[in-house]
């Protein structure tokens, strides 16, 4: 296998003769389409001439601990075998270049090498070869690592509930591209949907509306471990939300005795916020949540559990700081990591603690006073990257209380040099919310989310150095193919050129 190797290595040389050219230069040399339309872009591509043409003979050769991703990629190339001597080898090796999550590709007229430290490392080198053809791929070699290691996605099932399928198909377009966390807002007003053993009338009851008169729903554990295992094999972290002290009607119309007055209020449908808090001043509240944070940190393999914090009206700022700072201790006490919406940074955090900013505005000195004492930042800025903002005025679905967001806008921005006094090293990362009031069908979440979230994945992953629109949206349209084969119903956004609108 070495020998071969080496030997593609050689042929590679030979064809870009001009020595290995960095990505601009290939760009200024070669024009838009050798850079092979991949999203998020690639670090480094040297691009060659010649094709890799699968044939009736090709097969895939699956190095030491590669059985799983070799697996995958057959899969996604349409069923190749496994062979020793495939012409097309995965193997994990120790080079630094990529650090834990990139990976080499070099692709002869020969055949396919596809290596990398880690398999998150491989599969993320598989999903670039799914872009870059389908049976006949250029002759190129690319060198490629992400910019921040948390590329998020969130998804709100507790406005509309979404079965575990819906859940998968998600996941599936998040690895496509190369996110690595789903955040999954289980909790909010309308509905509670995670079974928890020791309460069980927040699913037997609390689970059972969602926004409008529809019948809600929730994942039992069994559900739930479906969806971690999905991810994990995906190289997805399961990022589990339960929303506090605000946004818990469904809790207390379930429980009355979480309530400071005893009085479960009635199930709720509309899609006002702000108006529901759990009662600091009683201790239930703190078993409460020791036990759903107790069952929900054994459910999941992930280090973090998202303890919400958003949109607390109705809680006084000192009720407010007590309960999201036991909250964090219980989180902390179960062994995990806790992350909240940037309200939290008005509490005393505890250091490890994430923050999640959703403002639409740059100046946010509690959240740069977080990132000056330590804690790191995954951002949302709801102008940005907000999936549920509709595109335009004519977008049926979404809303628009952050404004429009068309595509070129959700990438008008720099996520290491956004918040004012937060340096790109206290950047854990970014992550696009789709909450769901407006959205019912997986075929609304496509709509909404796609091409938008590949433009997040684009500024997770991709180096600043490659931030241009007009080479963006031209690798955005080279998705169109991929995309529809996949039965994607994403947005034709105008400022795209979709072949199939040329
Ligand atoms: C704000 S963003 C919310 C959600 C809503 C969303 C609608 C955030 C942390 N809270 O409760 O669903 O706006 O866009």
């Amino acid at each position: 296998m070495k020998a071969r190797t080496w030997a593609a290595l050689a042929a590679l040389a030979v064809v870009s003769a001009g020595g290995i050219i960095g990505w601009r230069a290939m760009r200024e040399d070669n024009g838009e389409a050798a850079v092979g339309g991949v999203v998020p872009a690639p670090l480094e591509t040297t691009v060659g001439e010649g094709r890799f043409r699968l044939g009736p003979d090709t097969a895939i050769a699956a190095g030491p601990g590669t059985a799983d991703v070799a697996g995958y990629l057959s899969e996604v190339l349409g069923d190749l075998p496994l062979r020793e001597d495939g012409q097309i080898t995965l193997a994990l090796s120790p080079d630094p270049a990529v650090g834990d999550e990139g990976y080499q590709l070099d692709i002869t007229s020969g055949g396919i090498a596809l290596r990398a430290k880690t398999p998150a490392g491989l599969f993320h080198g598989v999903q670039t070869l799914r872009q870059l053809g389908r049976d006949a791929f250029g002759v190129r070699r690319i060198v490629d690592r992400p910019r921040f290691g948390y590329r998020g996605v969130m998804l709100d099932v507790a406005r509309h509930f979404f079965p575990v399928a819906d859940v998968k198909r998600v996941i599936d377009l998040a690895a496509l591209l190369k996110l690595n966390h789903l955040h999954l807002h289980l909790t909010d007003d309308q509905g509670w949907r995670i079974a928890v053993s020791t309460w069980p009338r927040l699913t037997a009851y609390g689970a059972g509306t969602e926004v409008g008169d529809g019948p809600g729903g929730f994942y039992s554990q069994d559900d739930y471990r479906e969806i971690v295992t999905y991810a994990q094999e995906r190289f997805i972290t399961v990022v589990p939300e339960v929303d506090l002290p605000g946004h818990t009607n469904a809790a207390l119309a379930s429980y009355p005795e979480l309530t400071c007055d005893g009085q479960a209020p009635p199930r709720y449908t509309g899609i006002e916020v702000g108006f529901s808090s759990l009662c600091a001043g009683n201790e239930v509240t703190y078993r409460f949540l020791d036990d759903v944070f107790g069952e929900l940190a054994k459910l999941t393999p992930g280090p973090y559990l998202h303890l919400g914090g958003d949109e607390a009206k109705t809680t006084n700022p000192h009720d407010y700081a007590a309960i999201v700072e036991r909250a964090e201790d219980i989180v902390r006490a179960h062994g995990k990591t806790a992350i909240g919406w940037h309200e939290i940074a008005d509490a005393d955090l505890h250091p490890s603690t994430v923050v999640q900013f959703w403002g639409v505005s740059p100046d946010a000195p509690e959240v740069a006073a977080a990132a000056a004492r330590g804690n790191r930042i995954v951002l949302s800025p709801a102008n940005r990257v907000y999936l549920d903002m509709k595109y335009d005025p004519h977008t049926a679905l979404g809303l628009s209380w952050a404004g429009y967001v068309p595509v070129p806008d959700a990438y008008d921005w720099d996520p290491g040099h956004y918040l004012s006094g937060v340096d790109e090293a206290a950047v854990l990362g970014v992550e696009a919310p789709l909450w769901t009031e407006t959205v019912r069908t997986l075929d609304d979440v496509e709509f909404l989310a796609m091409p938008r979230l590949a433009v997040l994945a684009e500024l997770g992953w991709a180096s600043a150095d490659h931030h241009d629109w007009s080479d963006l949206r031209g690798r955005l349209a080279a998705q169109q193919p991929l995309w529809t084969s996949l039965g994607i119903n994403f947005y034709r956004a105008p400022e795209v050129p979709w072949p199939d609108q040329s």
